[in-house]
């Protein structure tokens, strides 16, 4: 689908590896981009009635679906989880003026947010097998038979097999063209934007070409509060919403940096992070906050 998507200079591609940030940065790019149409703390504001998968579409899964609100569909920002390798010329090329957001996270921290997301996604699927044939005694554990361990998911996500990775070959890639070419690629940390979602949404507009103006102090402020975790999970669509495969709650987990340490052993997170830092040897990146947790 995305071969045949033709962008503008006034799309804004948001990309991201999977449980980076994807669905937060979503809405902070669609609530920041329509706030003259929809101010954030507007009652009908679409992030109150859609999650943000329905406001901002992903290039290579909705393209050519039906949208589930116009508007949103035709906003102009899309996502995409693809590498930058795979993304195309036509999107990389400078005449394109596509310009494209990058979020990148601590590759632990995606990594036990993958595996909580879709053992989630397995047990609700089970459940709701489980309540479409109560005949069925089985116990739900048969049904999950199918999950992988988090041991085993673990092997694979460090020997780079995971979807849409290596996931330190895809943050390098954007990284990389973020440093040729910083008027084409914004590259984002999660665990900064957690720590200042402020200053991060101002840079974001800034680059997205709709600055706030020194009156829009607040405006800033309300697009953070409307964006934040606590806010968007509360909302009636994402408590009992649900996209095509997933559940919306699944995506509003805990939202914090380091919760790998409650999921990953000491050892589990000291290999990975060898691995990745002999991956990044020579390309002059750092996950610096993944690197300062673990010593
Ligand atoms: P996706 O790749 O399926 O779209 P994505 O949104 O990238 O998922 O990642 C989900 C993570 O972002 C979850 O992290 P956790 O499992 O470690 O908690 C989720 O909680 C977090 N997240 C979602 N929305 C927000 C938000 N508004 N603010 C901060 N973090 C968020």
């Amino acid at each position: 689908m995305h071969a045949s998507f033709v962008p503008t200079p006034e799309d804004i591609l948001l990309a991201s590896f999977p449980k980076s940030g994807t669905t937060w940065l979503k809405a902070l790019a669609f609530a920041t981009l329509h706030r003259a149409d929809h101010p954030p703390r507007a009652a009908d504001h679409p992030l109150r009635r859609l999650n943000p998968h329905g406001c901002v579409k992903f290039l290579e899964l909705d393209l050519g679906l039906p949208a589930q609100d116009p508007k949103g569909g035709a906003s102009g920002v899309l996502a995409t989880h693809l590498p930058y390798s795979l993304l195309g010329r036509r999107i990389t090329a400078e005449e394109s003026g596509c310009r494209i957001v990058y979020i990148c996270r601590d590759p632990k921290d995606a990594f036990v947010s993958s595996w909580l997301f879709t053992k989630k996604n397995m047990d609700d699927a089970a459940a709701a097998a489980a309540a479409m044939d109560p005949d069925d005694d089985s116990p739900p554990s048969k049904a999950n038979k199918a999950l992988c361990t988090v041991e085993e998911v673990f092997e694979l996500f460090c020997n780079g097999r995971s979807l849409y990775g290596p996931q330190w070959h895809h943050v390098v890639g954007y990284w990389e063209e973020s440093r040729r070419n910083p008027h084409k690629v914004l590259f984002l940390r999660y665990e900064e934007m957690l720590e200042d979602p402020v200053s991060n949404v101002k840079k974001l507009a800034e680059f997205m070409g709709c600055p706030f103006s020194a009156g829009e102090e607040a405006a800033a402020r309300d697009i953070v509060e409307l964006c934040s975790l606590d806010t968007l999970r509360n909302m009636e669509v994402n408590r009992n919403g649900a996209q095509l495969l997933a559940r919306n709650d699944g995506f509003f987990r805990k939202g914090v940096a380091g919760d790998w340490r409650n999921h990953m052993t000491p050892a589990m997170a000291a290999r990975l992070d060898r691995i990745v830092q002999g991956q990044l040897q020579g390309s002059g990146f750092t996950f610096t906050i993944a690197a300062q947790a673990t010593t």
